[in-house]
């Protein structure tokens, strides 16, 4: 018997040194601001650069204007596209200014990046629709991934390699239609994403339509996911099917409900307070902060102070 479990010993031992050692996680937060967003913003900001230090993530805030005839929301494409561009991450992890981590967000998100093989990570959309919300994305510095991001920054101007892409995907990707949140259909994806530039929404409905576009068709049915462990939308809408009357928390009381280990963001990483109030962001991300000085600090960034 004792013979059994010291070959089973072995052969595990050997799997393991057989085994290719994970690379390291090299992560980026980042984030962006700029006044208008300085009063919820400087909490959101207190409580990812925190979290970032006890992971030992860099953490970075800019307000760089990357391009400067489109709105606020535009900024962090380009600012995830210099991040990824360095060479120096195996991950950036964009969280919006009205977004910050859980009290056990670092460790929520640190298991996802291991866990993942997907290129992008999306947060969800609910309870707005099905799809992605670009306010809380992981990113990876794929090709594809950076072919993507670049297409949406050059405002979706297909970028085909000719030398690569077929006849027939050229003339799919020249005749694709996309459709914008409310079905609109657009003649091409440059007129939609043009036509978004100054609304207060946004990027994101430009990300959708590069995305969907053909030549990423594939990419995105096996490299991009959807994960409701990155970020959960913290409203609620007394009327769903009619999205009308809606609250955001805005004390530590009402975040218990949504942080218990029963609550809709008892999982996932990031709390993110999209379509809220601004009043409803700034005292709930000052609710959330103060939920974090209560707890207990982790033993990484412990043993840094000491
Ligand atoms: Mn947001």
């Amino acid at each position: 018997m004792r013979g059994f479990f010291l070959t089973a010993l072995a052969i595990v031992r050997a799997a393991n040194v057989l085994a290719p050692e994970p690379a390291p996680l090299r992560v980026a937060i980042c984030m962006w601001r700029d006044a208008h967003a300085k009063a919820y913003a400087d909490h959101a900001v207190a409580i990812n650069r925190a979290v970032a230090k006890s992971k030992g993530f860099d953490f970075f805030l800019s307000n760089t204007t990357y391009f400067a005839d489109r709105s606020a929301a535009w900024q962090k494409i380009g600012m995830v596209l210099e991040k990824l561009r360095t060479g120096s991450y195996s991950h950036v992890v964009w969280v919006d200014a009205d977004s910050a981590f859980a009290p056990r967000g670092g460790d929520v998100l640190h298991e996802l990046l291991l866990d993942t093989d997907s290129e992008v990570v999306f947060a969800s959309n609910l309870p707005f629709s099905d799809g992605f919300n670009s306010g809380v994305v992981v990113y990876t510095p794929s090709p594809t991934t950076l072919r993507m991001l670049s297409e949406v920054a050059s405002d979706g101007l297909p970028n085909l390699d000719p030398t690569r892409e077929s006849k027939e995907m050229r003339e799919a990707v020249a005749s694709y239609r996309p459709e914008s949140t409310g079905h609109n259909e657009w003649p091409s994806t440059a007129a939609l994403c043009q036509a978004k530039h100054e609304a207060r929404q946004w990027e994101q409905d430009c990300l959708y339509a590069v995305i969907n576009s053909p030549h990423f068709a594939e990419w995105k049915a096996s490299r991009v996911s959807i994960s409701t462990r990155i970020a959960t939308v913290v409203i609620i809408y007394y009327n769903r099917t009619s999205l009308i009357g809606s609250s955001c928390p805005a004390s530590k009381e009402q975040l218990h409900g949504w942080l218990e280990p029963h609550g809709r963001a008892a999982h996932s990483a990031v709390l993110h307070w999209a379509a809220c109030e601004d009043w409803e962001r700034e005292m709930g991300l000052a609710a959330l902060h103060a939920l974090h000085s209560e707890m207990p600090l982790p033993v990484m960034w412990r043993s840094k102070l000491s």
